[in-house]
């Protein structure tokens, strides 16, 4: 017989992160990415070399205040035809980089904790804000199967992500999204309406005036 002297204790360190519930279906793990930050920063250093920030048209062509790129298989385009996942960079003629593995992995596991097991994105789209930048609400519905949830990673100045109801007149609470804060949206968040207000003004130590929101889709 032999005994375990920690038999009884409750498992330590922060292997499971505090999950904050934020509606049905989407919950907040607050900070998690904060150790990677540096590394996803580089990350997206390394897509824009190859795939550069750019300024989407919508199809109504508005230009948009957020400055855009994507990774993976697939990415996000709007133009006068409309939103698409499009394989190609229009920019470019090429492929979208590739998903850096330290941004799969980041959006796997933090699906996971938010029970979606088995979340593999092939697009990630990448978003640039600076002081002022704003996203108004919309619903993201140009992927196939809304069964899988988004992954949002927020990165540098904080913002005040508005968050609605199923529809568009649906008064939207505000949540505020700090650096490292990643959030899943499933279930009935999923088709959610939601926008970000315009982002103030700020210092931050990695970013210095930007915010960098990462959202890891299954768009096929
Ligand atoms: C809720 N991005 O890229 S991230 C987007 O901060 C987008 O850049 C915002 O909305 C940003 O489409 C918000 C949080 C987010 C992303 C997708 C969602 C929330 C969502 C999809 C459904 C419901
Ligand atoms: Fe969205």
């Amino acid at each position: 017989m032999t005994f375990d002297l920690f038999d009884d204790l409750p498992p330590s360190g922060p292997a499971t992160p505090a999950v904050e519930p934020l509606a049905d279906g989407a919950v907040v793990l607050r900070g998690v990415a904060r150790p990677d930050a540096e590394v996803l920063v580089a990350d997206v250093q390394a897509v824009i070399a190859t795939a550069p920030w750019r300024h989407m048209v919508t199809p109504g062509g508005l230009q948009m205040s957020v400055a855009m790129t994507n990774c993976g298989a697939v990415g996000w385009v709007s133009d006068a035809r409309g939103y698409r996942y499009d394989p190609i960079d229009p920019l470019s003629a090429n492929p979208w980089p590739e998903m850096p593995a330290s941004f799969r992995q980041l959006a796997t596991t933090a699906a996971a904790q938010a029970g979606f097991a088995g979340f593999e994105p092939d697009a990630c789209l990448i978003n640039r804000y600076a002081p002022g930048t704003r996203l108004s609400l919309h619903q993201d519905r140009d992927e196939r199967d809304y069964g899988a949830p988004i992954v949002s990673v927020s990165l540098g100045l904080p913002a005040v992500f508005l968050f609605g109801g199923m529809r568009r007149a649906d008064k939207p609470q505000r949540v505020r999204l700090a650096h490292g804060d990643v959030v899943v949206w499933g279930g009935p968040s999923r088709l959610a309406f939601h926008g970000v207000a315009p982002l103030a003004d700020g210092d931050h130590p990695l970013l210095g005036q930007l915010r960098i929101n990462l959202t890891f889709r299954k768009a096929l």
